[in-house]
């Protein structure tokens, strides 16, 4: 990572700033959850006193999602829930009464839990550390807890502590270990959020009796008892009165004082960001910041849930995260009985190969020059190096760079089992780089190119940023997020299309009639381009995009619910170099009209 430009606290606004849903019926509906991830505000202070080292050096971790929930894997009484399966208690899926719920742990008796081969499966994925559910929002504790017996130890067949088994099996490993707690939302402790509001005496139970009956007592026991810990991983803090989380981040740098803390603890109080679920951000965030993704659709286990992330989009993703200046905390959802699910653990393990071909790539390395992931891949950095992840190879066996402004020295193709191939390559005056690179991909999943910069010791790579590049040999995505607007709303928006999974996009909305959203581009060749447009919105929607030479393609396509790419038609650029790109909104309704990005092909056939 690239702390220059760190100021005391940091701010992800990018990260936070709207709500919405892609399906216009499910709009109101899904409202809620988000708002409760918490401010992505964060304190440095980690930094500077050192603690945050390991963290920050890491870039890739395994987070797992187990409970009593995953006893049941997305099913309640016959039927199949679809969403995230940690959830299935809640109204919004199957509404499980507390009552009922709590009876599930008389047939909790996960004997396939193996701690050593999980932290192994960690180690084998080229994870650091371990992040894992010691009590989600249904409230059962994971651990042995005195405080409630509504826990694995007291309330299970099974009657074993698997948080103490998992840690000392990550010490062991030489992983780092931490804990997740839900300490606003507890769904069956009385005055929890969104839980009971009397206790079983029928008194009336208020947060606070919640919080010091169990959230306090429950955080001091998972901090005091599994030796030390590196993470304390809080989620949703909602509307919870500042005074309890002051008072519960207090007590946690009191017992764990090299803990790090994830901002969803609230109010600014966290070590480092945590953006939204299964957000890959697109553009470069400054400081310490963390993604957390999941290795199917669902958080904990679900028996229909095999849609796994193949090796080379974990792959993808992670080398993404790392570019974009943070860490990637990957999660997996052991089943009923403990057991991580084989297609996904195979997947996994391939992900250590090659993280063990190339570790340079991701330990310890520093974001892409590019504030934005690039058409072929993606760009880490150490000291003067660049490394080029590669994940679609080109076919014409040229690849481009564009805009770097830094003077390369040499280049060469990682080859970890026989010798790196140096290649030939051409930086031009306008500061387009083409390497001359083979036909085939040299690794099957992401190769990489190290490229040797002439800068010394302390200077950065630097890229020109203002001016996005097209390639004469691949397709462009402009997104709005690199666009300037005016007389239009650019917002980033998240919507969940199966319950619990979250998308993201920033797009432009609210066109008024003047509105417009202009790119700065910087073409490699002239000559004709395909252009399509990514967009949703009601009834038919005609779109005009124009070049500063005054080319232009207005054309209507078709209402959608979702986003969409759509052909709009052929621009030409006559000249190569910087040009600036204009799409308005032309014809629609203007409410529901929104464009998140557009996309240029050249025409070499
Ligand atoms: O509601 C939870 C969800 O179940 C899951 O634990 C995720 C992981 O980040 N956090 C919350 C939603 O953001």
């Amino acid at each position: 990572m690239n702390f220059k430009k760190i100021n005391k606290f940091i701010l992800l606004a990018a990260s936070v700033v709207c709500i919405s849903n892609t399906t216009f019926s499910q709009e109101k509906k899904d409202k809620g959850m988000e708002e409760m991830w918490g401010e992505t505000k964060v304190s440095v202070d980690a930094l500077k006193s050192g603690k945050a080292k390991f963290f920050d050096e890491s870039n890739f971790g395994m987070f797992i999602h187990w409970g009593l929930f995953s006893n049941l894997g997305g099913v309640w009484d016959n039927k199949t829930y679809y969403g995230i399966g940690e959830w299935i208690m809640n109204p919004r899926m199957a509404g499980i009464p507390v009552k009922d719920y709590k009876q599930i742990a008389n047939d909790f008796n996960p004997t396939g839990f193996d701690a050593k081969k999980i932290a192994q499966l960690a180690k084998d994925a080229g994870m650091k550390y371990i992040v894992i559910t010691s009590k989600h929002h249904e409230g059962f504790a994971m651990f042995d807890s005195k405080v409630s017996d509504f826990n694995i130890v007291d309330a299970t067949p099974f009657g074993r502590d698997p948080m103490h088994e998992l840690a000392d099996a990550c010490h062991e490993l030489g992983l780092g270990f931490g804990f997740y707690y839900s300490h606003n939302q507890d769904w069956t402790a009385p005055g929890g959020t969104r839980g009971p509001k009397t206790d079983e005496d029928g008194n009336e139970a208020t947060f606070k009796d919640y919080f010091y009956n169990k959230c306090k007592p429950q955080v001091k026991e998972i901090c005091t008892n599994y030796g030390d810990i590196d993470f304390v991983w809080f989620d949703t803090p909602g509307d919870m009165e500042e005074k309890y989380v002051v008072e519960l981040a207090a007590m946690v740098r009191e017992l764990q004082p090299k803990a790090m803390m994830c901002s969803r603890v609230g109010y600014g109080l966290g070590d480092y960001a945590s953006v939204g679920d299964m957000e890959v951000p697109t553009k470069r965030i400054e400081g310490l910041w963390e993604t957390c993704d999941t290795n199917n659709d669902s958080w904990s286990y679900a028996w229909y849930d095999n849609n796994f992330k193949s090796p080379k989009v974990i792959l993808g993703r992670l080398v993404e995260t790392v570019a974009r200046g943070g860490s990637y905390l990957f999660n997996v959802g052991p089943n009923e009985l403990g057991i991580v699910p084989e297609i996904g653990a195979e997947f996994l393990r391939e992900t250590g190969t090659w993280l063990k071909r190339y570790p340079q790539v991701v330990y310890a390395a520093g974001a892409s020059p590019w504030d934005y992931k690039l058409p072929w891949g993606d760009v880490t950095t150490k000291g003067n190096t660049m490394y080029l992840a590669v994940s679609e190879w080109p076919t014409d066996g040229k690849l481009y760079l564009p805009g770097l402004k830094t003077k390369i020295k040499s280049a060469k193709i990682l080859n970890p089992e026989a010798k790196d191939q140096k290649i030939e390559f051409n930086q031009g005056k306008d500061n387009w780089v083409t390497f001359n690179v083979p036909f085939k991909a040299p690794d099957h999943l992401i190769s990489i190119i190290e490229v040797e910069t002439n800068i010394i010791n302390g200077d950065e790579i630097i890229a020109e940023d203002t001016a996005l590049g097209i390639y004469p040999n691949t397709e462009t995505e402009l997104i709005t997020e690199f666009g300037t607007v005016s007389n239009a709303t650019q917002e980033n928006k998240r919507w969940m299309e199966k319950f619990g999974e979250w998308k993201h996009a920033n797009q432009v909305g609210n066109w008024e009639e003047n509105g417009q959203i202009t790119w700065t581009i910087d073409v490699k060749e002239a000559g004709y381009y395909y252009l399509d447009l990514a967009y949703k919105g009601t009834n038919r929607l005609v779109w005009k995009t124009t070049t500063g030479e005054g080319i232009m393609v207005q054309n209507q396509q078709a209402a959608t619910e979702k986003y969409v790419f759509y052909n709009m038609g052929i621009l030409e650029f006559k000249t190569p170099g910087k040009h600036t790109l204009t799409t308005t909104l032309v014809e629609g309704d203007r409410d529901t009209a929104s464009l998140k990005s557009i996309a240029l092909r050249p025409i070499n056939d």
